[in-house]
């Protein structure tokens, strides 16, 4: 729990005199009775470690003798015998290192109490329903009070740029799990491409992806994992992998695991489903690429996540005026984003215990600059299709290179001297894509 400990320290000390109001994720319902799996909400769970809905953490650094309270689910056999143990209360405190525990029940009437003498409130609008009425009355009965009483905390403030400033920045523990994350999903993409072939079901490779996922101690899929065949690689979101891998198209495979704490790979592979390039895509993929290279070579401390987008940019605007998908100079077809019916997307996000991970990328006109413990996908593409009109003065695109969408995406860690690629062991070379 040393770990934990240490988030809640630095937090903390960050909050000043402000005290934090943390909820747990609630069970979400998945149709009639039945629930989604439980997926804990990642500030929490990066600040208590504790895997149960129906819980709120206070940060209250104003408080000698209690920083850390936990309002939990209480023990209950009549409960727990169709849901599940509970720590309860007591498990709070001697597990989970709260100073103080209290069934969550009890919140309404003791809320108030705890936020007694912060200088301020810092609490996530719009997000928790449940909690957010307790939070908005506990502060307006500090109002109502304050002309007696003489304090009250002056102003209801986001707990995030404080908190995803702390995630952004991965602790060296936090990096070892990301390359297990990085490890299981990379085994997966290799297996994907070693059992595709024509007539297979996406789904079925899905399948053999997710499977390696559970077989390796992982929750599951980070996210919908994404088998698009031949055009279905152009919809970026692609997520029914029903359709049958033919011969002579790409497949686009875009899946990562999340392990049991919640760390998550994020990896896409595109292959050619009978083994070998047609001219177009092999023409199209080398292009994808050597922007992809050109990106993760970027990455290094000081650097933007704006300057690794513009890196792999470079490379396939360049490379699409020479295979005559665009005309005009270099500059002014990126000046006018005349390639974004081919190129919609941006280079990557943050990557950890979110997938989409927390942090700004930029702030004000200022963009964020890379520092060592910065995890970020880099994954530039290209989707050759009829979905978006090309921008006047681009040329109409000839048949033979429709149907083609191709992504390639790794997970890269900023080190002190550049960056480390966790999901190299995902092959993406030419010549290890054909068969
Ligand atoms: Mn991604």
């Amino acid at each position: 729990m040393s770990i934990f400990a240490q988030r809640r320290a630095r937090f903390l000390e960050q909050l000043g005199g402000v005290a934090a109001v943390i909820p747990a994720a609630p069970m979400v319902v998945h149709h009639a009775d039945c629930e989604y799996p439980f997926r804990q909400n990642s500030d929490f769970w990066y600040l208590t470690g504790f895997d149960e809905p129906g819980a709120v953490a206070l940060f209250l650094p104003h408080r000698d003798d209690a920083r850390f309270v936990l309002f939990v689910e209480p023990k209950e056999p009549t409960a727990e015998v169709w849901t599940g143990v509970r720590w309860g209360v007591d498990g709070a405190v001697t597990t989970f290192g709260a100073d103080l525990a209290h069934p969550l029940a009890e919140l309404p009437q003791r809320l108030a109490d705890y936020l007694k003498g912060a200088e301020g409130i810092a609490f996530r609008v719009g997000r928790h329903p449940q909690v957010e009425p307790l939070v908005l009355e506990a502060w307006g009965q500090q109002l109502d009070r304050a002309p007696r009483s003489g304090a009250a905390a002056l102003g209801l403030v986001a707990p995030c740029p404080l908190l995803h400033a702390q995630r952004l920045r991965k602790g060296p523990e936090e990096l070892e799990r990301m390359r297990e994350a990085a490890r299981i999903s990379a085994e997966a993409h290799e297996l994907a491409r070693q059992v595709t072939r024509p007539g297979l079901k996406e789904r079925q490779v899905q399948a053999v992806i997710e499977q390696h996922f559970l077989e390796q101690g992982a929750r599951g899929p980070a996210y919908g994992s994404i088998v698009a065949g031949g055009d279905n690689a152009c919809v970026l979101h692609y997520t029914a992998n029903s359709a049958e891998l033919r011969d002579g198209d790409l497949v686009l495979i875009d899946a990562g695991c999340s392990l049991n704490d919640y760390y998550n790979g994020d990896i896409t592979r595109t292959f050619p489903v009978g083994g070998r390039f047609s001219g177009e895509q092999r023409a199209l993929y080398g292009l994808v690429l050597a922007a992809q290279e050109a990106a993760v070579a970027a990455v290094a401390p000081g650097q933007t996540a704006e300057g690794v987008h513009d890196a792999a940019l470079r490379v396939l605007v360049e490379g699409l005026v020479e295979l005559g998908l665009l005309a005009g100079d270099l500059d002014g077809l990126i000046d006018q984003g005349a390639y974004r019916h081919l190129y919609m997307h941006r280079t990557g996000h943050w990557l950890g215990l979110d997938v989409h991970d927390v942090g700004a990328y930029r702030l004000g006109e200022h963009h964020v600059e890379l520092e060592p413990g910065m995890v970020l996908t880099v994954e530039p593409g290209l989707y050759v299709s009829d979905r978006l009109p090309v921008p006047e003065g681009q040329p109409a695109i000839d048949e033979r290179w429709k149907g083609i969408g191709i992504r390639i995406e790794d997970d890269v860690a900023v080190t002190e001297r550049g960056h480390e690629n966790l999901t190299a062991a995902a092959a993406k070379a030419v010549s290890a894509m054909e068969r």
